[in-house]
């Protein structure tokens, strides 16, 4: 597969809007943008740095990946997403080399990104998202 670069770094927060308060307040960023994520029942807010960004999760649902994350975890880094070139092609070489993908066809995510999942089973812990706007 062919990464670009680190599109963002998710991470599960309880309430969203106290937590775009610490970025923007001590951290001094700046939300640029909400958005609910249906398909993945969570709440986003974004950041850019540079050609990174940081996505803050809260889920909309008790049972969705995030309440279950946050349940068992608590608040902290969800995930990392690599930007690819082809997210199809990334798929069929994951899949070919053994990887467990947690979806193997690309789900909408937040900013009009494809989107699959890599499982943390498969990575050494860390869940990777893959994702590609086309
Ligand atoms: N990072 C690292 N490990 C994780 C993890 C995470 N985010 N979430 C779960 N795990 C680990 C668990 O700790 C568990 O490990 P152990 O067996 O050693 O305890 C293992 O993975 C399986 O966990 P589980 O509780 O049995 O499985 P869940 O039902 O919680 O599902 C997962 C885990 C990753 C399959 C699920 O969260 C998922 O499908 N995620 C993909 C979708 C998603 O996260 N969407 C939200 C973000 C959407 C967006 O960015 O737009």
């Amino acid at each position: 597969m062919k990464i670009t670069n680190i599109e963002h770094i998710g991470i599960a927060v309880k309430n969203v809007k106290e937590a775009i308060n610490f970025y923007e307040n001590i951290l001094g960023l700046k939300c640029y943008a909400t958005e609910v994520v249906e398909d993945q029942n969570v709440k986003t807010a974004f950041f850019k740095l540079g050609q990174t960004k940081i996505e803050l999760l809260e889920t909309t649902e008790p049972d969705g990946p995030v309440g279950k994350f946050i349940e068992k975890k608590g608040e902290g880094i969800h995930h990392i997403a690599f930007a690819v070139k082809d997210i199809e092609q990334s798929i069929r070489d994951a899949e070919s080399q053994g990887i467990k993908l947690i979806n193997n066809t690309p789900h909408p995510g937040a900013e009009g990104f494809e989107i699959v999942f890599l499982h943390p089973k498969s990575t050494g812990g860390v869940l990777i998202e893959l994702c590609e706007k086309k």
